[in-house]
């Protein structure tokens, strides 16, 4: 970084001492273990997994189903791409679904606090298809499922989904063009095409704290929150906690949101983090509804895209959202009226972090406590957080930091959690501790995949992914994944979603309607994207080698998986583009298609 003492002049940050800064807090963080610190919720932790919201009790007989399109995840993703092949009016699809009811992660994260991060009106997906009015700005997670299920509902994608159902195993037969899905209830699904959308924080994970087992009382990950020992609800009250000394471990966008309606419940809260959140203004306000109803067909995607556009760097003649998401691009790209660089980039970054440590003073009475919540890393680095609420709690005296310098907790013993050698009593431990992301598609959907000639999707991705668009994979016919892995992706992930499931309903479609029974990329196309995908992805990786670790980093790892298993760099306007010029082309060129 360059500037010294005029940079430090004009703008009061000194960029170099600030660096040096970042650096020395990421190397605090780095461990040798990097992604293997934390576990899955599986063998001796899968009790970890139950899900809190459906009977554990529901049996079924196996089920043979024939159809056109098989879709895995009941989530956004798999809604929409369902969606968007009922509109084509694709008829044949089942719907397997881990949970008992669509939402994906909106089911499964019911966590007291949760709600939507982007404002709802560009990530609420098909608002004026379902006539959805969200009632605040940043809608709470139970409005957000119930809108998934109005998409189910409007779709008529109830009928033949098969709910609590994990799909295992799928087989492509050369002969019969099709695949063969198993699940863990016996269930054998022939399909013409299958999608997986099994989500991006579908894999909780938990710390490899040594211990974690021997907990003697109740703990839990957010996203299986267990409301029959805490009471209350997402809304909060947690009645069951008043006499309870809770810890938290996990200071990321979801520990933010749980922090605050636990600390006005629980008698006690002790908040252990490793790498303080940034957490900025967040400004929510119920719907103008007039304005909602006042809006011209079309909005919610203009609207969408403006957000993408300003997000990424290109400033707009008009800011639609307007909201701490855009504001870091706003002030400067209107300035200057124009792209701006990275270097600009990087500043502005680093002008707004330092805002958001300035709020940290503004709020946080104790001073020790708010230099302990100060984060020091690049803005993009994490996933920037928002809350009005957060910081707060600190001021409040049943609340305590458990700040651990960046080592995490040391230990779990029967009784607690330790910290610096000291043992913190507790009544209850909840992880907060995130998911496995963007490692391993097939580790993290636990789908086990054939495909032509027997070949494994694992074994073909074992370094890492090799797609077209992200979502098609040669040797794998009429095989298609939604995922952000070398795909052009928003902050606004709906967006993204919308724009794959769009491509997939096109050609799924224009292959049902042409008899063309398989498709799959050439494999020129395949390597000529991936290709695209590493050499754009090098900026990507020298910013995330500078950032304090996390999931987008591989925790400061840098294995060959994460060249390839980023998204794709080009940024999600070409990237969207580029799909649209394959429905544009009838997919000629890329594609290769089985009569
Ligand atoms: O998970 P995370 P998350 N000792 O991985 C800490 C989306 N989301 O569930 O930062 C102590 O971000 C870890 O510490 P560190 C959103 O995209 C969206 O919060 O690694 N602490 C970190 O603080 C988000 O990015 C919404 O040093 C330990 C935390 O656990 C993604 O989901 C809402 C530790 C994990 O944070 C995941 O967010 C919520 C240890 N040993 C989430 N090990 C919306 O609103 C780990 N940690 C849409």
């Amino acid at each position: 970084m360059t500037g010294e003492g005029s940079e430090k002049d004009r703008t009061g940050l000194d960029y170099e001492a600030l660096s040096r800064r970042y650096a020395e807090e990421r190397t605090k963080r780095l461990r040798p273990d990097a992604v293997r610190q934390y576990q899955a919720l599986e063998g001796e932790f899968a009790g970890f997994d139950a899900d809190p919201n459906a009977s554990q009790n529901f049996r079924r007989d196996p089920v043979e189903r024939e159809a056109d399109v098989l879709v895995i995840g009941g989530g956004y993703g798999g809604l929409l791409t369902a969606a968007q092949l009922r509109k084509r009016g694709v008829d044949g699809i089942v719907m397997v679904e881990k949970g008992s009811d669509f939402g994906g992660t909106w089911y499964w994260n019911r966590y007291p606090g949760v709600r939507c991060d982007v404002e709802s009106y560009i990530y609420v997906p098909l608002l004026e298809e379902t006539g959805f009015v969200p009632s605040e700005r940043y809608a709470k997670g139970a409005e957000i499922q119930q809108q998934c299920r109005l998409i189910a509902e409007k779709f008529d994608l109830y009928r033949g989904a098969l709910f609590q159902t994990i799909a295992q195993r799928l087989t492509w037969s050369d002969a019969d063009r099709r695949w063969l899905a198993t699940t863990d209830r016996g269930d054998r699904i022939s399909a013409r095409f299958v999608v997986a959308a099994t989500g991006l924080y579908s894999s909780p994970k938990l710390p490899g704290i040594p211990g974690i087992e021997a907990f003697e009382g109740p703990s839990f990950h957010t996203s299986r929150w267990d409301y029959d020992f805490t009471g209350g609800s997402a809304d909060g009250d947690l009645a069951g906690l008043h006499d309870k000394t809770v810890g938290i471990i996990g200071t990321g966008s979801t520990g933010i949101q749980c922090v605050p309606p636990v600390a006005r419940s629980a008698k006690h809260l002790y908040l252990f983090q490793r790498t303080p959140a940034s957490v900025d203004v967040r400004g929510n306000r119920p719907t103008d509804v007039e304005w909602f109803r006042s809006q011209q067909p079309g909005w919610q995607h203009e609207r969408m895209l403006n957000f993408t556009q300003w997000t990424s760097g290109l400033p707009q003649a008009v800011d639609m959202v307007a909201d701490s998401m855009t504001d870091l691009f706003r002030e400067k790209s209107l300035a200057a009226g124009v792209e701006m660089s990275p270097e600009e980039r990087e500043r502005a970054e680093i002008a707004k972090m330092e805002r958001v440590r300035q709020r940290v003073d503004a709020i946080v009475k104790d001073r020790q406590t708010a230099e302990a919540l100060k984060p020091y890393f690049h803005y993009f680095c994490k996933r920037p957080g928002f809350s009005d609420n957060y910081l707060q709690v600190f001021n409040r005296s049943n609340v305590t930091l458990v700040d651990t310098a960046g080592k995490g907790v040391e230990e779990v013993t029967p009784k607690g959690l330790v910290v610096a050698g000291r043992e913190y009593d507790l009544d209850c431990i909840i992880y907060a501790t995130g998911f496995d992301f963007m490692t391993s598609f097939t580790r993290e959907s636990g789908l086990s995949i054939e495909g032509r000639g027997g070949r494994s999707l694992e074994e073909k991705w074992s370094n890492g992914a090799h797609t077209l668009y992200g979502m098609q994979t040669r040797d794998f016919p009429n095989f298609f994944v939604l995922s952000i892995v070398q795909a052009g992706t928003s902050i606004n992930y709906l967006h993204t979603a919308d724009a794959q499931s769009r491509y997939m309903a096109e050609l799924i479609d224009h292959c049902l309607r042409n008899e063309l029974a398989t498709v799959e990329p050439t494999q020129e196309a395949e390597d000529e994207w991936v290709e695209q995908c590493v050499a754009l992805s090098a900026d990507r990786l020298a910013f995330f080698e500078k950032c304090t670790p996390s999931y987008f980093n591989f925790e400061g790892a840098r294995p060959r998986a994460f060249e390839l298993n980023s998204p794709y760099g080009g940024g999600p306007l070409a990237y969207f583009g580029a799909l649209e010029e394959e429905i544009h082309r009838r997919f000629a060129g890329s594609l290769e298609f089985g009569g």
